[in-house]
């Protein structure tokens, strides 16, 4: 559990770096399942005519480095949610990572002890939630470069992801470092106390790409202090609060950067994504049924999967036009 000292100060700045929370063992299963991953997503590519070869024999993040540089789309295999722009994407892109050891992760005892120390004991995880494999920016071209799940993250409020649906939720973003996270590598930057002076502060919507939506700079600048950068060794957990203004820098570095953002809410409180699963993963009441089967947190979302691709879910799957409407907007010129 969190520490009095590290609660106060969680709440009075907005986010908290707990480093060493997590060790080598809770983090190299997720490696190996990555690394089986992108061997899958490396043959699948190729027999799509996506890449001119699989790269085989190369180390894990070399072989990352080698798929991305030659087609930045390998990055929709190894997401944690399925993707947002769906319409717009084949379905070979249409995919989620669901390994039993990234489960294990998402269910760690450490983070829901955390996690229960600001949201209390009845704990779902909220399906907004992120894989960042960010290579050295020198490898990523085109428009999917602008991604944040591969390239520098705009600054912006988690909460502004969410539907409405989702105004009375408290949510809690634990990020992840997989691999350290210096200001080189591209680590979380986020402005102190940024969260107690607004709900949600007005976003634009993304200039290459839509989805990814950022706060312009002369709202930034409205606070009056700089941002702070959280670097962090791997196993480190950043938390972050629904309302804090962040973004994450580029990565300037020769090494990969590698985290994941996961969200934590109490139970039976909208999620804010509704068309994707959540999960129960600690109800000290007794009250909720609790998942701790890896195959039917996979299984649910195989099934979202095939609702989306089968043409069942109408519309986008959050408020994208809430921000697109601000594009003609002198703030965001
Ligand atoms: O890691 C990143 O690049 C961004 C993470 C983020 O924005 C978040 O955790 O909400």
């Amino acid at each position: 559990m969190l520490t009095d000292r590290q609660l106060e100060s969680f709440h009075d700045q907005g986010f908290l770096v707990i480093p060493g929370a997590l060790v080598a063992a809770d983090l190299d299963p997720v490696v190996a399942e990555y690394e089986r991953a992108l061997d899958d997503a490396a043959h699948r590519m190729y027999e799509l005519g996506q890449l001119s070869s699989t790269h085989e024999g190369l180390d894990f993040q070399e072989r990352y480095f080698a798929l991305i540089s030659e087609n930045p789309a390998t990055f929709y295999y190894l997401g944690i949610s399925l993707p947002l722009d769906y319409e717009q994407l084949p379905p070979e892109f249409i995919r989620v990572h669901t390994g039993q050891a990234l489960f294990r992760l998402l269910s760690h005892p450490t983070i829901l002890d955390i996690a229960e120390s600001v949201l209390g004991g009845e704990i779902i995880l909220n399906p907004v939630q992120q894989a960042r494999l960010k290579p050295p920016q020198r490898f990523l071209s085109g428009p999917v470069a602008e991604y944040s799940n591969i390239g520098a993250t705009t600054w912006h409020q988690d909460f502004g992801a969410v539907m409405d649906e989702a105004a009375g939720t408290e949510m809690l973003t634990v990020w992840v470092a997989m691999t350290d996270a210096t200001e080189e590598m591209g680590c979380l930057a986020a402005i102190p106390g940024s969260h107690r002076e607004a709900a949600l502060t007005l976003h634009c919507p993304g200039v290459k790409n839509a989805a990814e939506n950022y706060i312009p700079q002369v709202l930034l600048d409205r606070h009056g202090r700089d941002p702070v950068p959280l670097p962090c060794p791997r196993g480190s957990l950043v938390l972050l609060d629904r309302f804090t203004e962040h973004g994450a820098l580029p990565n300037e570095s020769d090494t990969l950067r590698w985290s994941f953002d996961l969200r934590y809410q109490p139970s039976g409180m909208p999620t804010g994504r509704p068309a994707f699963p959540s999960f129960v993963l600690r109800s000290r009441s007794g009250a909720f049924a609790v998942v701790d089967d890896p195959a039917e947190y996979s299984s649910r979302w195989d099934d979202t999967r095939t609702r989306i691709l089968a043409g069942a879910v109408a519309g986008p799957l959050y408020e994208q036009n809430r921000w697109l409407a601000n594009r003609g907007n002198p703030v965001c010129a």
